[in-house]
């Protein structure tokens, strides 16, 4: 027996070494993310509690040397001896590797899964780590170091509640940063709080001085209350989410559904509270419900009859915001980021679940119907309308050579690499800088007034439009005439430089962002490639006899300003405001904004697809009130950097 349980123990330490040598095996790195995976490998335990249905909080506390405790109120970890090992079972589970859920075959363990590798592998990697458990009316704890145990479990005192507490200070010598990341943990606290009704998680930051309380992260509501935060921004075009709740299903599925007036696509898809940012067959099964059970409902009613369009899948998803959550007792992570669900019966239990449930909804709530599918058809018709568009822009740019817009003045290089494009606001900026640039590499495109706006603008519209259509054609750019539109071709493109010049007023950032709008939604490639450009024009000229400089901002001017004011009376120097380019001649216009040896321009970068897309929508979308306080607070040349 003695000689068993020393067996037993080497296997532990052998374990413990295996996850100390390899920790990026089992947590996926050494870094920022590994640190706080450490985290979610605690807090999915009490979740799972949680789902078992005996565990409602769950308060996660960083404390001020970046050690975190976990706490719950389930039932906490069995302290009893476990009958093989002869030791304590809360033992076994903090240092034998996948001991988790061996006792309780009940407990559908199904939170986690990524790496689901358990406690005792974050127990490994810590310095320190500490359990203790309320249950049957006691405490009891057990300390570790590098998941050894330092001493037997130990009853410690009594008490009338039930729950676990993890402490534990990750080991500085395997992790190369120690220290949390607030938004990182609130912003996961978030998600789960709406992929688990009912659930209260807390989190609280004992490195900050103030006594600022818990930030407290709850939904009543779920899902639902999910889909309608993530459409906030946007005008509904339901008066509610459509909320399908499987939860006795095979394959557990809960999904739901909102629909907006805007015309893009947001599915956000889980799977056993993980995030599937590549999406996978949980997602394939939405799709396919969504689309044939809308599309047999519309035929059933006669509303496709007087149509004679075709309409295709993406039709069904215009303006469609989605969550699905799934939990897959097994899952298989595929793709890039092994973030991709790849378990094929998946698909048909979640098609099945919405099918069954939306085909409900629809019966119940025909106005609503009646909207959704009005939207489905306007979107086939702009399909449609928008590939007739873009095939009349093209051809005429196939069939003349001399296509290119009158407005253009073109310059004299052919090869794209050397050519810049300047997209300048108004006819009368454009007609300076034609005069100031140098013709050899530098074309001018005079572009009127305010460029439309693309966020509120189905597509078939924006190939109608003139400036539009100016631009496209100098650009030489084309998009795909086939069924998948807005797919670019760069083949021809006649520049790599695309520079827009807009006054430095609040009007002219306005049409910096209408235009920085277009080329993200429909030149995104562009941006990708670092072609796009803003021209950063000075803002004053400061004069003093025959001496001039140029300043770009307050901080420039305010230092001149009191340079001179050293050597001479203030009332010689004279200030002059740029509010527009038209205030400068072409020399002007050449020597501080255009001529590349001294010219500040700044590149477009997409820093967060995500995050651009988020700030477009304020700026673009529908409701003017945050858009207005938006251009108002940067309408400098602050914030350029979208
Ligand atoms: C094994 C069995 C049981 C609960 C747990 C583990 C458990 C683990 C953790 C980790 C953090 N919080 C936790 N809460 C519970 C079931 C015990 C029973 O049958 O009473």
């Amino acid at each position: 027996m003695q000689q068993q349980y020393s067996a037993e123990s080497i296997q532990i330490l052998e374990g413990l070494e295996a996850v100390r040598k390899r920790p990026a095996m089992y947590i996926g790195d050494v870094g920022e993310k590994g640190l706080h995976h450490l985290v979610w490998e605690v807090v999915d335990n009490s979740i799972d509690e949680a789902l078992a249905g005996f565990c409602s909080e769950i308060h996660i506390t960083i404390h001020k040397n970046n050690a975190i405790t976990v706490e719950d109120n389930g039932r906490g970890i069995p302290t009893d001896l476990h009958p093989k090992e002869k030791r304590s079972a809360l033992e076994v589970v903090m240092t034998v590797l996948h001991a988790g859920g061996k006792f309780d075959k009940d407990t559908y363990k199904v939170s986690g899964g990524l790496h689901g590798v358990g406690v005792s592998c974050v127990n490994a990697l810590s310095k320190q780590m500490t359990a203790t458990v309320h249950r049957n009316g006691f405490v009891y704890e057990q300390t570790y170091t590098k998941g050894v145990p330092c001493d037997s479990v130990k009853k410690i005192g009594k008490s009338k509640k039930t729950g676990t507490i993890i402490h534990f200070l990750p080991d500085d010598s395997i992790f190369s940063t120690h220290v949390y990341t607030y938004t990182i943990l609130s912003k996961r606290l978030q998600d789960l709080a709406y992929l688990n009704a009912g659930l209260r998680l807390t989190l609280k930051d004992l490195r900050t001085d103030d006594d600022t309380p818990p930030e407290i992260f709850y939904s009543q509501e779920g899902l639902p209350a999910f889909v309608k935060h993530l459409d906030r921004k946007k005008i509904a075009l339901i008066p509610k989410p459509i909320d399908i709740d499987h939860p006795q299903h095979s394959t557990p599925v809960q999904v739901a559904i909102h629909y907006n007036t805007g015309y893009a696509e947001n599915i956000v898809s889980y799977v056993n509270n993980i995030h599937t940012v590549e999406g996978g067959t949980h997602v394939a099964g939405f799709r396919r419900a969504i689309t044939r059970t809308l599309k047999s409902y519309a035929e059933k009613q006669g509303f496709l009859d007087k149509s004679k369009v075709d309409i295709n899948g993406d039709d069904f998803r215009e303006g469609l915001t989605a969550v699905i959550a799934v939990k897959v007792a097994e899952p298989q992570f595929e793709g890039q980021t092994k973030t991709k669900l790849g378990n094929s019966d998946v698909l048909g239990a979640v098609d099945y679940c919405v099918k069954s449930t939306l085909q409900d909804y629809l019966e119940e709530n025909p106005k609503e119907a009646k909207q959704i599918i009005a939207k489905v058809l306007l979107a086939a018709q702009a399909r449609m309308a928008a590939r007739k568009a873009r095939e009349m822009v093209q051809r005429k740019n196939v069939l003349s050579s001399s296509a290119l817009p009158g407005k253009l003045a073109d310059c004299s290089e052919k090869n794209p690499a050397l050519c810049e494009l300047f997209l300048v606001e108004g006819d009368s900026a454009g007609g300076t800088a034609k005069q100031g640039r140098n013709r050899k590499y530098q074309a001018i495109l005079p572009l009127k007034g305010k460029i439309l706006n693309v966020e509120k603008t189905q597509e078939y519209k924006i190939y109608e439009n003139e400036e539009i259509k100016n631009m496209i054609t100098a650009l030489g750019i084309s998009f795909g005439t086939t069924t998948d539109s807005k797919v670019m071709n760069l083949e021809k493109l006649r520049y790599h430089k695309i520079v827009i010049m807009t006054d430095a007023d609040v009007d002219g950032s306005h049409i910096r962002t209408l235009m920085l709008t277009f080329f993200y939604r429909y030149a995104k490639a562009l941006i990708e490639k670092g072609y796009l450009y803003i021209a950063l024009p000075p803002l004053y000229l400061l004069k003093q006899g025959k001496k001039e400089k140029y300043c770009w901002n307050e901080n420039e001017r305010e230092m001149l300003l009191s340079q001179w004011s050293i050597s001479t009376d203030k009332n010689n120097i004279h200030l002059q405001r740029y509010k527009g380019l038209g205030e400068m001649n072409a020399d002007q216009l050449w020597s501080t904004t255009m001529n590349p040896d001294v010219r500040n321009l700044k590149q477009v970068s997409i820093a967060s697809a995500i995050e651009a897309d988020q700030l477009f929508s304020i700026l673009m979308g529908e409701e003017v009130a945050p858009r207005k306080k938006f251009i108002e607070k940067n309408a400098s040349y602050a914030r350029l950097d979208i």
